[in-house]
């Protein structure tokens, strides 16, 4: 855990008690702070309180009169589409308003003195990949030796980390809601993988919600920038990073096209991923056969982690040899096994058409596990991922009407994981990929996706070890 620093002997606001509010909450008792906690949810309010907890009801009269800071957790609108009335409580009182993330960076250099090479920070954020990206760039840094540890929007509080030892990195992946908010946002390192709209209504459009990652590379900010620049948000960025055309504190970052220039770039072109520096090619490695990170969209991932790596001092043949150990986040693109040359892909994490369609275009030829709860909008945008597909195996309530929007391909109605799975298996060729990327919710079966997934693997593995 990393104490709170500069609220000993006060009182400090905590609304939200899931797992950023609480890991808060505790931090701030190891600091010298007295936490007073909110939380809408009466269930929340009971556990924090069974904990030692003093719980106050934010919005009464006077509630602030003695607080210093209120801490939000990042789930609870602060602004957009309107501010939670704690929050406006806290504005009328006059009471800065901050979050786990702000805490963490006002708290974090405070410790620096007890070490001859303090851990450097290191902030994930963009739209897509920042997950597999923060989990590519610790997973390569521990393999390269350094003590790594890693926090934020992949489900650990940021104040829930042990400091890490000399010349260690705290890997810290950051959603806009997190950087929207925070005070202190003091990265060494900042990653913008890409953006695509999400989230809007929390920023009143694509202009807030860049804004709010933007935040991440606020001038004076971070030594080294990786920045995707695949759409126009990156390239802005990046060029407002610079100071000129040789400046290499912007690492660019591509997954669609060759990158030249004199500056410093990473880029990921048929399956190759190459490094130019100051026009020359430093590194050059096959991403074709990395097991863990499959397709165009994993290859952005591993450009951006390897970027970051290279700015850590990590040489590329470290990196290369990490690349191949990455065993993959839980349910997205995660190799369940590999039998007689057919692998065994578990994407659950393929929730709607999009993130299907990349998992499709990721492998050429397909069993393919879909279906489930389907969402607005249909299925027609699947389409450039069809001709992959070897047959499909579609599972859900609905799974007739599911393959009935699957035009030009075979379809076997199997309804449950355990018929799709047996069936994929038994016709599987050397060579194919049996995927579950359903394209749909999971709620029709499940309790959520990450359950589908697990039963996948259960059923997968379970199967081969009867084979
Ligand atoms: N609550 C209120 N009032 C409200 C809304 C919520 O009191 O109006 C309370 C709820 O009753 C609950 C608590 O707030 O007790 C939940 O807070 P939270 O939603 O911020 O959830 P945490 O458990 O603190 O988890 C948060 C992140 N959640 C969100 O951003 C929604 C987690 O990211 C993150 O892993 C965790 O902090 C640790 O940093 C999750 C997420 O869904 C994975 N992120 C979004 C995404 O990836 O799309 C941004």
């Amino acid at each position: 855990m990393i104490p709170v620093q500069g609220f000993d002997g006060q009182v400090v606001a905590v609304l939200g008690l899931g797992r950023s509010g609480l890991s808060a909450a505790r931090a701030l008792v190891a600091g010298g702070a007295m936490p007073v906690v909110w939380d809408d949810n009466a269930e929340a309010r009971a556990r924090a309180e069974a904990e030692g907890f003093a719980v106050r009801e934010l919005t009464r009269q006077g509630a602030f009169d003695d607080v210093a800071s209120l801490i939000v957790s990042p789930g609870i609108p602060h602004l957009y589409p309107t501010p939670n009335p704690v929050v406006a409580a806290a504005w009328a009182a006059g009471v800065p308003v901050d979050n786990d993330i702000g805490l963490f960076f006002r708290s974090f250099s405070t410790r620096f003195d007890e070490y001859d090479s303090p851990p450097r920070v290191i902030a994930v954020t963009g739209s897509n990949g920042k997950s597999t990206t923060a989990a590519l760039i610790h997973h390569l840094l521990t393999e390269a030796g350094r003590d790594a540890e890693l926090a934020g929007n992949i489900g650990r509080g940021v104040l829930d980390i042990d400091m890490p030892g000399e010349g260690g990195a705290v890997v810290l992946e950051l959603s806009s809601y997190q950087t929207d908010l925070a005070r202190a946002l003091t990265p060494d390192i900042a990653v913008f993988t890409n953006l695509s709209p999400d989230h809007l209504d929390r920023h009143a459009g694509m202009g807030g919600y860049f804004a709010a990652k933007r935040r991440l590379f606020a001038e004076g900010g971070p030594d080294r920038a990786v920045i995707g620049v695949d759409e126009d948000e990156g390239r802005y960025l990046a060029n407002q990073m610079a100071m000129g055309p040789g400046d290499d504190r912007v690492i660019r970052v591509s997954a669609a096209s060759k990158l030249t220039g004199p500056g410093w770039q990473v880029f990921a072109r048929k399956g190759f991923l190459t490094e130019w520096r100051k026009g020359r090619q430093m590194a050059a490695i096959d991403l074709r056969e990395i097991k863990g990170l499959p397709g165009a969209h994993n290859h952005q991932n591993a450009c951006a982690a390897y970027a970051v790596c290279r700015a850590m001092g990590v040489a590329p043949k470290v990196i290369e040899k990490g690349l191949h150990s990455y065993p993959g986040l839980p349910h997205r693109s995660q190799v369940i096994a590999e039998r007689n040359n057919i692998l065994y892909v578990n994407d659950s994490k393929a929730t709607n058409v999009d993130s299907a369609l990349k998992a499709l275009l990721a492998f050429d030829k397909i069993r393919w596990i879909c279906g489930g709860l389907e969402k607005e909008g249909g299925l027609a945008a699947l389409a450039p991922g069809l001709g992959h597909v070897a047959k499909a195996y579609v599972i859900g309530r609905e799974a007739a009407g599911f393959a009935m929007q699957l035009p030009g391909i075979e379809a076997e109605i199997c309804t449950t994981m355990e018929r799709a799975v047996t069936a994929a298996m038994a016709e599987a060729q050397p060579g194919e990929v049996v995927l579950l990327a359903p394209a749909t919710a999971s709620f029709d079966q499940y309790d959520n996706f990450e359950q589908r997934g697990e039963d996948f693997a259960k059923t997968v593995r379970f199967a081969l070890e009867k084979g």
